[in-house]
């Protein structure tokens, strides 16, 4: 593009200030900056910007009246659920997998910020025995649940598993995942895609330069997954493997059953579109959004949203009304899912007041104190009104949700809460397969070896287990990566 071109576009829509310092730069700087421009529709720019500020001209106001929890006939609670009944859904999950027809959306596209990691947060190692990072212990869940698909089945399951990045995750996460080859996944079966970038704007509606030959942009959330879907051609790599299936949830949570066969058999039995698993609230006050109906509409309530009257309410029974905590883990078939792609742009906005570091008129690069700007992001679950047929499935949380958010200083959250928690499942599960073991020892158990509490019975039953820290892994697994013991 030509520098008049690029200038006549810019003057055309108020953004003319981007090009301000192109006398001082570079060849490669000019390369960079017209480059950057040049994937902005600036016109679209504008339009997401209004739209934007006139959602926050929406007074929030608290929730009530027109809020209904998720239908009876559209939540299951699996602590409540039977063993047959889970083995039911379980083996339509598996048959779908061998199938093929199962993927995985895994969204780490994030940060990590809050961690303070300098890495992709799939990357961290929260101190368990085997030393396994979040990516590693969900590669080996996809290879534990493709193996009792086969032996479920007799037909050799196949999970594709797409991973969502950012343009700051892209790079490492694909390195990485090489790097150990593909932890004995087929590298076939898992595709990278980045999402997308929004840029940051002043009150004003102008873009911010974070330098003069750079324009300051964040990723679009993890609601940017649908145009990715779309640009990115994940949309056709789905459509040609025949996958109907797609299970998607967060990178950070350690207790994810990724791909999990008794959510994918509840949501085909249900014929649903669009399906989100969630946890019982902890308490009224438990600041997490909650799954509802508002307006007949399938939404998140922000814990901010709620009154506290609605927040606090419960049923006969004595459990919360509002209990249905979002825990980023959904379900979408792919019929749905393109459906969704093609109106992504009507998506909600969210709107965060930050301080956004820019090159200010005298090409003088400030870092404010106060917010000056906005930054722009999408939601996942801002989709779920779409649905024609959404439903619920609720699960224990001590089974499947630890988030690893914060560095272990907040004491939430963090690296060591996440350790505990899988080590307390796995002591558990060894309990349930009636071996012997104390609060105080720690044993991780393998996710090649079980995927959740099955197959142990034959290793542990009446063992007693008094060494910690041990690995209790399965006969395939290498001895040699920082593990101290083996069975
Ligand atoms: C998410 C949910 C929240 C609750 C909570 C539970 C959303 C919008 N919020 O909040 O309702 O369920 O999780 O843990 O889903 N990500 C991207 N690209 C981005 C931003 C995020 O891929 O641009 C990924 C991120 O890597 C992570 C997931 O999305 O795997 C959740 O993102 P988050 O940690 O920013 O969301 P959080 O904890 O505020």
């Amino acid at each position: 593009m030509s520098y008049e071109t690029l200038k006549e576009g810019l003057i055309a829509h108020g953004q003319e200030h981007l090009i301000k310092y192109w006398p001082e730069l570079n060849e490669n700087e000019r390369e960079q900056l017209a480059g950057e421009i040049g994937k902005l529709d600036m016109a679209e720019m504008n339009t997401i910007f209004r739209r934007a500020m006139d959602s926050t001209k929406v007074i929030l106001e608290k929730t009530d009246d027109d809020l209904k929890p998720i239908p009876e006939s559209h939540y299951e609670s699996v602590p409540g659920l039977t063993k047959e009944k889970i083995q039911e859904y379980e083996n339509i999950g598996f048959k779908e997998i061998s199938e093929g027809k199962v993927g995985v959306l895994l969204l780490a596209g994030g940060q990590a910020t809050r961690l303070g990691f300098g890495h992709p947060k799939g990357m961290y190692n929260v101190g368990l025995p085997s030393k396994k990072t979040l990516f590693q212990i969900q590669a080996e869940r996809i290879l534990r649940v493709q193996n009792m698909a086969t032996e479920s089945t007799g037909k050799e399951g196949k999970i594709t598993w797409y991973i969502m990045t950012s343009e700051h995750t892209m790079g490492p996460t694909a390195d990485y995942f090489k790097n150990h080859s593909y932890f004995g996944l087929n590298e076939e079966n898992i595709k990278f895609f980045e999402q997308g970038t929004l840029p940051c704007f002043d009150f004003d509606g102008k873009i911010f330069l974070d330098k003069k030959h750079h324009v300051s942009s964040t990723p679009d959330g993890n609601g940017g997954l649908y145009r990715a879907l779309k640009t990115q051609g994940v949309l056709e790599d789905i459509k040609r493997r025949g996958v109907q299936h797609l299970h998607a949830h967060s990178v950070d949570n350690i207790l994810t059953k990724v791909a999990d066969p008794v959510f994918i058999g509840y949501c085909k039995s249900k014929n649903a579109d669009c399906a989100a698993k969630v946890v019982s609230k902890s308490t009224p006050s438990e600041a997490v959004g909650v799954v509802c109906r508002v307006n007949g509409h399938y939404k998140v309530v922000e814990y901010s949203e709620l009154t506290d009257e609605a927040a606090e309410r419960r049923n006969p029974d004595g459990r919360l009304t509002f209990r249905a905590g979002n825990i980023c883990n959904h379900y979408f078939s792919s019929e749905f899912l393109r459906k969704i792609c093609d109106y992504e742009t009507k998506l909600k906005l969210h709107v965060a007041k930050k301080k956004i570091p820019y090159v200010d008129e005298n090409g003088v690069r400030q870092t404010p104190s106060e917010p000056n700007g906005i930054k722009l992001e999408k939601f996942i679950f801002d989709v779920f009104e779409f649905a024609e047929k959404f439903i619920c499935l609720e699960v224990a949380r001590d089974v499947e949700f630890s988030a690893l958010k914060n560095s272990d200083a907040a004491k939430k959250d963090c690296p060591s809460t996440a350790k505990e928690d899988l080590l307390r499942l796995h002591r558990k599960y060894i309990r349930e397969a009636g071996g012997v073991i104390q609060d105080n020892i720690d044993v991780e158990i393998s996710p090649l070896l079980s995927y959740g509490g099955e197959n142990l019975e034959d290793l542990v039953k009446n063992e007693v287990f008094a060494i910690s820290p041990f690995h209790l892994k399965s006969i395939y697994e290498s001895t040699t990566n920082g593990v101290n013991g083996n069975h």
